[in-house]
Order: C-alpha cells, then sequence, then structure tokens
C-alpha cells in the first residue's frame, strides 16, 4: 500500500469566475490526485453547504476559510491513509465534521479533498479513472447517453424564463460520438432560428443560448423546430429532456411563473406540465414539483411515471436516504447524482445505490458553476449509472467533460454505449440487475 503524504490546497477560479477550493493529494510513490469543487446556482436547502467568507471582496464568495480547514484539519486527518480506501477516507473527513450539511468544513472543502483521494487511488493503482471506480463499486462501466441542453433558463439566465433547462438525448444514437454530433446540429439549428427571429443574445451559464421567448411553451417549440431543422424527427433518435427546477419558483405547493404572471397550486402546475408531455417528445422531466411539495411530487409520479423519468435533484439532493424515503412514498423514479450536493464521493455513490436498489434511474451531473475538473465523465462511465448532465455544447467546462467522455469511449470501446437502441419505454442504460 501506498499512503497519503501529503496534501496541498489553493484558490482557483470557476466558470461563472467565482473562487472555489482545488485539493491535491499525493501520495508516499510520488502519484498525485487532484478535485476542483463545483459550484450550483439553483440549490436545494437540504444540499450540503459550501463555506464561503463574506465580506466585500470577491462578491464576498472567497473560499479561505474552507482552504483552512483543508489544511489545519482534513490533511492532518487523512494523512498516512490508505488513498484506494475512499470509504474510510470520506468516513475521516466525515468524522470531522458530521452535520448535515457539512457547513463545519463545508462541502466545498469535503468534495475537493475526496475528489483529489479518488485521482490519487487511481494513479496509485495505475487504472483510468472510470476503469478504477467500476472496480472499487463492483459496477459494470458504460458510456453514459448524453443529456445536452440546449436553451438556458431559470437561475442560469436571469430568470428570463422560467424552466430552467430545456435538453436533448440522442438515445437512437450508434454511439456518444454520433450523440454529440446530432446535438451540434441541433445547438447550431436552434442558434440559426433565434437569430432569424432576432432573438439572439448570447448564451446562459452552462452555454445554452440565452431565452428570449414570450413563454415556455414557445421554448419547446423552438426546440422541436431545431430539432426537425437539423434533420431529425423529434421523438424518434432525439428526445427533449427538461429540468423545471421548480423549487426555483414555488414554495410550499403554491407556483409562480414568472414570465406569464400566472400564479397557481401544485394541480394546475402538474396538469399543465402533463400537457406538455402530450404534445412535445419529452423522454425525461426533473423537479417537476418542489423540495417541499411531496404530495405534488407522488402525484405527478403516480400519473407520468410510467411513461416519463422523473429525475429529483433538489427533491433528493444526492442523499441515499430521501432517495429510500421517495421510492418508498413513490416520488420521482431516478436520481440526480450531484457529489457535491452531498459532500463525499462515497456518499455520491451510496446515493446511486440507493437508486439501483429502489429499481430508479441515475444521472450523474455537473453543476452550473464548472470547472477543468472532468472526474463526472469517470464517474458516470465507471457507475455504469447509463446518463451524463453537463449543460450545453459550447464553453470549455462543458466540453471538456464531453470530449473526456470520447476519450474514455475510445477506450472503453463503442460496444460499451449505453444507447443504439429502438425507445424501449425504459430508462436508458439502467442496468437491469438480472
Ligand atoms: C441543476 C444544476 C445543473 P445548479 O439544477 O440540475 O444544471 O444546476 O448547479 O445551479 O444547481
Ligand atoms: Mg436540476
Amino acid at each position: 500500500m501506498t499512503a497519503i503524504a501529503s496534501t496541498a490546497c489553493r484558490r482557483v477560479w470557476d466558470s461563472r469566475g467565482h473562487p472555489t477550493v482545488e485539493v491535491e493529494v499525493t501520495l508516499a510513490n510520488g502519484a498525485t490526485g487532484r478535485g476542483i469543487a463545483p459550484a450550483g446556482a439553483s440549490r436545494g436547502t437540504r444540499e450540503a453547504v459550501d463555506l464561503r467568507d463574506g465580506g466585500g471582496r470577491v462578491q464576498g464568495k472567497d473560499v479561505q476559510g474552507a482552504l483552512d480547514g483543508v489544511r489545519t484539519r482534513i490533511a492532518p486527518a487523512i494523512l498516512g491513509m490508505d488513498p484506494t480506501d475512499q470509504g474510510a477516507v470520506d468516513a475521516a473527513i466525515i468524522a470531522l465534521d458530521p452535520s448535515p450539511l457539512k457547513d463545519g468544513l463545508g462541502g466545498n472543502a469535503t468534495v475537493a479533498t475526496s475528489l483529489a483521494v479518488l485521482h490519487a487511488g487511481a494513479a496509485a493503482q495505475g487504472k483510468p479513472l472510470w476503469r478504477y471506480i467500476a472496480d472499487l463499486n463492483g459496477t459494470t462501466p458504460s458510456i453514459p447517453l448524453p443529456e445536452i441542453q440546449i436553451f438556458g433558463g431559470g437561475a442560469h439566465a436571469g430568470r428570463r424564463v422560467d424552466v430552467q433547462d430545456f435538453m436533448v438525448m440522442v438515445p437512437g444514437a450508434a454511439d456518444f460520438g454520433e450523440a454529440l454530433e446530432v446535438t451540434n446540429e441541433v445547438y447550431f439549428a436552434a442558434g440559426d432560428i433565434m437569430a432569424r427571429k432576432g432573438r439572439m443574445a448570447g448564451v446562459a451559464d452552462e452555454g445554452g443560448w440565452w431565452p428570449i421567448f414570450d413563454s415556455n411553451e414557445e421554448a419547446l417549440e423552438t426546440l422541436v423546430a431545431a430539432i426537425e431543422l437539423a434533420g431529425e424527427k423529434p421523438g424518434e433518435r432525439v428526445v427533449i429532456s427538461l429540468d423545471i427546477a421548480a423549487s426555483e419558483f414555488g414554495k410550499d405547493g403554491r407556483y409562480r411563473l414568472a414570465l406569464e404572471d400566472r400564479e397557481m397550486e401544485s394541480g394546475a402546475l402538474i396538469e399543465m406540465l402533463g400537457g406538455w408531455l402530450d404534445t412535445y417528445p419529452i423522454a425525461s422531466i426533473e423537479d417537476p414539483l418542489g423540495e417541499d411539495d411531496p404530495e405534488g411530487m407522488v402525484e405527478f409520479t403516480r400519473q407520468f411515471g410510467s411513461r416519463v423519468q422523473i429525475i429529483g435533484d433538489d427533491y433528493l439532493v444526492t442523499n441515499a436516504r430521501l432517495v429510500s424515503e421517495a421510492a418508498e412514498a413513490g416520488a420521482c423514479n431516478a436520481v440526480l447524482v450531484k457529489v457535491n450536493q452531498v459532500g463525499t464521493v462515497t456518499e455520491g455513490v451510496a446515493a446511486f445505490s440507493a437508486a439501483r436498489e429502489a429499481g430508479y434511474g441515475a444521472v450523474v451531473s455537473a453543476r452550473s458553476g464548472e470547472t477543468e475538473d472532468v472526474t463526472i465523465s469517470h464517474l458516470a462511465t465507471g457507475l455504469g449509472c447509463g446518463q451524463l448532465k453537463v449543460g450545453s455544447f459550447t464553453r470549455s467546462e462543458r466540453m471538456a467533460k464531453w470530449n473526456e467522455s470520447l476519450r474514455i469511449e475510445e477506450a472503453a470501446g463503442s460496444g460499451a454505449f449505453v444507447g443504439g437502441g429502438p425507445l424501449a419505454g425504459t430508462w436508458w442504460g439502467q442496468n437491469d440487475p438480472d
């Protein structure tokens, strides 16, 4: 065994220009691993919080306190540990801050360290990260289906439209590379349509087109038109995926669509979204109801759970216990896995395992504030979770993850891609436990 010999950490900057935490771990044999914390903008209230310094400089978002915690508390606790025992290292980090939201050390400090150790463990064994993750967790690797944003909205676009992500998936693609190529055509077709209408205005936080639309439905209509302009038949090779991010415009079962100046109860929102499912080729929908509206989520799942993937993001916050409770209650049928929502790799994988246990789908996801860190491409492949959500098809913090997945696909062989089949009415890539 080669042990953790030292750690270093520093402040780096994310895709929104905000400070974030980078950690590097060096092993006794000289191998290293690095992790960088991402940051969300539409955050669940039950997710791990980032430690930020406040004050007047760099928008109050500095991370010197989080870095101090890495240097003075986390580093001494993990020194000498086996980097390939991810569970033990993460347990040591959690023991330093057992608070449910990790607000003592900060989720940004814990996740950057946990990711760095993961990389160092792979380096210690001389394995590509995706292979190492599969071996560590006893999972079967597969190349995920990418879920790619065309229009950004909600908290990622100054709340210009209410819905946060208008995305496409290409389950009919033969391999990951083809899924990207088809998405490229749809993305630029959408841009052409907006330019023609005089509605082109740059991009939102995750690189999707800035949504100058009069209604959420107009965005959906434009997306369908873009799929057609790209030479595809909507609902065949290409399908639509939405992140409603309803917690951002709803509280206690009351929702306010700002764009249309409309207020509605949970039941009316369910009816409206059901209408969209009937009208547009939507295969997946995330956070259709708010994090504090379990009755609404259970009702939505009861009505539509057999025909569409219903992902809990803010609703489940990558928390294994919440995933199991949701399964018990009949809420959602898939979980979004964002490791920084829970604070360590081990806890993120536990949420994935709870989803598998419940027969739920799983989508590994980036945050809206990202960096050059490409760990999630390896995590999605290594766990064989089936889907990867990274944002749009521009900006290097997004493209780095897509490009890394191309390299992984080359190494793993294109036969490992989960798509390529007809839309069988099941969640793509969900491993059949039998
Ligand atoms: C989401 C994520 C990524 P954020 O809601 O799914 O799109 O956004 O990182 O801002 O929470
Ligand atoms: Mg979301």
